[in-house]
């Protein structure tokens, strides 16, 4: 049975997040609802942003406001001192200011299609996740209708096809709608649409190319097509936009880059646009494959995730491979190189003013995106990111500027940089324009884990060495400039900070001494993986066993904040059951607590269960990771189940509410953690799967040190096991055997395959 997320019914036009099916090639999305009279596509360009700079806005420093580092030294003193009171009417001191900018709309294709009267049925609407293509299917009058479109990345471009399975039946208009100022234009078979956006003058260019065996009209009202049995348009679009500080502007007019792609689609044609589209997705996508139990249900998604809150097993299977698949699809289809990384919404949205703007959030939503990139090889994926990250470095250095007194010139180049709460594709870097939600030091320390272990698990020490390190490397500057000293707490200090989203304004809370302690760690790791050694190692090696980020609070739970067991500490802001676990960084998505830190590891369980499992959309993916690390699978389980059954609409996007992508990434990263895990050195297979996943088989999925991995179990134990190392090299790997678990120690070469327990 294929992973298919299908429908026998049309989706509402007017709830685009909860029913519409999403096709993306990382540049452009298209968002369809399978409407038989009339159909809505939502179509997108990523980097279709308002915001950054411009003429209108000749001052546009990426929020940074002058000399804030004053501040935050006085900040620091006051802290240090005792002066919490002061120290917080200083803080909108340390906020960011200026027209941020939000991800738009392209626009909406409106296509309205003459049918025969009568009801439609034999209805059926899908997204084929093995296939990377939607279609849809409908019988009125008589007459069969297929709707089929795909998004391809080496073609750049998104086909549409429209047949009718009468000659000639097929007759529609299309006309563009929620359209920005531009001039709609028609040059022969090609509607453009070319502009400018209001708020910041970034051009853009769309073209629909129509090819018909039907009779052709375009006009800048749109397209119509009459008496056709094949109808195929090529849609592209593109902006001036270059991930490049400090104007963001490629010099380049979008219609060169436009008027070329739709024109080779159309040579290419549908067939071989599919072919080209197919080879490149499938190279990625079936890589893994997942199967729990039997899955012998095949629903219709509305009726899947129903069964699925109800308990029916074969629907719980199926939806949980489904939902897993569903992830490394959506990731595909939003992050591949070349464009911005996957936002908020992937690449889809539907409106100018998307919720949070559509953003890259780096307290935790940007981070939870890629966590499924490695371990379910994806890693081609996580390029956009380390792109992302290393075209912030500039506008970041202003910000370590500003705010930090941290300072690049000539006698020290690439000397550090940072970034907060938010970012945008115009290199805003700077805080929040509040303190309370803004305001976020170690982020940065937390994306570096995600480009880290790029090399951890692809081996490629190219990437490691020309990309990777030398962010790291800068981000490393910073934090050994910024820590400093506190006697009180004898540690070297990150100061002030502020627990992601509920604080209170403290000293080196656990969020920010973790990551930045994992940061450190990794570097060195780097370090010697490269052979770098100098005076910045010798520093970070001395002031690792400073930051001391693990405290044990009076109740026996993890300390999020390190004086909260002071009678004056500050508990009116501290929500009981809040979303964000930022002290349990340490425990994922980093390494430091584990099975081999069992007072830690107990003291983190404690603190989950205070915070309690329920939670928005992502919140429930952390947890579900959290526990698949605890080993504990039942009750990863129940987190999964939460997610699935409480956080999910029914086209199976992931909602906070709103629609938020992270959870289905997250989520489909932590299934993967379920099943295989290698944090601790050694292979784990089946670390965390509940009694209720019986049986099942994975392919494909991936551990660092470059192995993957293959496996199949009955009753609980591994009864097919299989490791290729795609570079050579040892490893130990830990499987359920039906007399408890066994440790097997390999050694590989390079693209070597061994099967560790052979089929019976
Ligand atoms: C984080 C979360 C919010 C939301 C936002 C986009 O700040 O705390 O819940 O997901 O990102």
């Amino acid at each position: 049975m294929g992973n298919i997320i299908w429908f026998d019914k049309e989706g509402d036009l007017t709830k685009w997040e909860s029913q519409c099916l999403p096709i993306g090639s990382g540049f452009l999305g298209a968002s369809m609802f399978g409407g038989a009279r009339r159909e809505r596509i939502v179509l997108n360009e990523k980097s279709l942003w308002a915001g950054g700079p411009c003429e209108n806005r000749p001052d546009y420093r990426g929020g940074n406001k002058r000399g804030r580092y004053k501040y935050v030294a006085e900040v620091q003193k006051l802290l240090a001192d005792g002066d919490y009171e002061k120290a917080v009417e200083l803080l909108p001191e340390l906020t960011g200011d200026g027209d941020f900018g939000t991800y738009l709309l392209l626009c909406d294709a409106v296509v309205d299609f003459e049918l025969p009267s009568g009801e439609t049925v034999d209805y059926e609407r899908r997204l084929d996740l093995d296939k990377s293509l939607y279609s849809c299917e409908f019988t009125v009058g008589g007459v069969r209708y297929t709707h089929e479109a795909f998004a391809s990345y080496p073609d750049r471009v998104i086909a549409f096809r429209f047949f009718c399975g009468k000659r000639g039946g097929l007759c529609f208009k299309l006309r563009l709608d929620k359209t920005h100022p531009a001039r709609i234009s028609a040059e022969d078979d090609t509607l453009i649409y070319n502009g400018e956006v209001s708020d910041n003058g970034m051009r853009f260019d769309a073209r629909f190319k129509v090819i018909t065996d039907g009779e052709l009209e375009i006009t800048p009202e749109g397209i119509s097509v009459r008496n056709s049995t094949e109808t195929v348009i090529y849609f592209t679009a593109a902006t001036d936009y270059e991930m490049k500080y400090p104007s963001y502007r490629s010099g380049v007019s979008p219609e060169t880059v436009t008027a070329p792609l739709v024109e080779a689609a159309a040579a290419k044609g549908w067939h071989n646009l599919y072919n080209t589209h197919y080879e490149d997705y499938s190279k990625l996508y079936d890589r893994v494959t997942l199967r729990i139990n039997s899955q012998s249900t095949d629903l219709p998604a509305d009726k899947l995730l129903e069964a699925y809150r109800k308990g029916d097993r074969a629907a719980m299977n199926r939806l949980e491979a489904l939902y897993f698949q569903y992830g490394r699809y959506l990731l595909i289809s939003s992050s591949r190189t070349g464009a911005l990384p996957a936002n908020l919404q992937g690449v889809w949205n539907e409106c100018n003013t998307p919720p949070w703007c559509c953003d890259y959030h780096i307290n935790v939503n940007l981070q939870m995106n890629y966590w499924g990139a490695y371990n379910t090889n994806l890693a081609e994926t996580a390029v956009p990111l380390i792109d992302f990250l290393d075209r912030l470095r500039e506008p970041g250095r202003v910000t370590a500027s500003e705010y930090y007194n941290i300072v690049s010139d000539e006698s020290a180049p690439e000397n550090g940089w940072t970034a907060h709460t938010q970012c945008s594709p115009f290199g805003w870097t700077a805080p929040g324009w509040e303190f309370y939600w803004g305001w976020s030091t170690a982020a940065v320390a937390w994306l570096m884990q995600n480009i880290w272990e790029y090399y951890e698990f692809t081996g490629d020490k190219k990437t490691l060495r020309e990309r990777i390190f030398p962010i790291m490397r800068e981000s490393v500057r910073f934090y050994t400039q910024w820590l400093i000293y506190d006697e009180k707490q004898d540690r070297l200090v990150s100061s002030p900070t502020y627990s992601p989203e509920h604080g209170p304004v403290t000293v080196g809370n656990t969020y920010e001494q973790s990551l930045i302690e994992q940061l450190f760690i990794d570097f060195l790791a780097a370090s010697e993986e490269l052979s770098e050694e100098g005076e910045l190692q010798e520093k970070v090696r001395g002031m690792l066993p400073k930051l001391k980020p693990y405290h044990i609070g009076k109740t026996g739970l993890l300390k999020e904040w390190f004086e909260e067991d002071a009678p004056q500490f500050d508990r009116s802001q501290i929500q009981q059951n809040h979303r964000h676990l930022s002290h349990l960084m340490g425990l994922y998505p980093g390494k430091r607590i584990s099975s081999q830190t069992p007072e830690l590891m107990r003291a983190a369980v404690m603190s989950m269960n205070d915070r309690g499992d329920k939670s928005t959309g992502w919140a429930r993916a952390h947890r579900l990771n959290l526990w698949a690390r605890t080993g504990d699978g039942e009750r990863a389980y129940k987190l999964l189940r939460g997610l699935l059954g409480d956080c999910t609409f029914e086209n199976l996007w992931d909602f906070h509410p709103p629609f938020q992508i992270d959870g289905n990434f997250g989520g489909s990263a932590g299934i993967a953690e379920m099943l295989l895990q290698s944090h601790e050195g050694v292979i784990r297979v089946l670390p965390s799967v509940p009694e209720e996943w019986e049986s099942g088989a994975f392919t494909g999925l991936c551990a660092r040190g470059g192995f993957v991995v293959d496996a199949e179990w009955e009753n609980g134990a591994v009864t097919w096991l299989c490791v290729t190392a795609k570079n050579g090299g040892e490893c130990g790997i830990a499987f359920p055997t039906n007399d408890g678990v066994k440790n097997v120690k390999l050694k590989l070469n390079a693209e070597e395959a061994v099967s560790v327990v052979s089929r019976s």
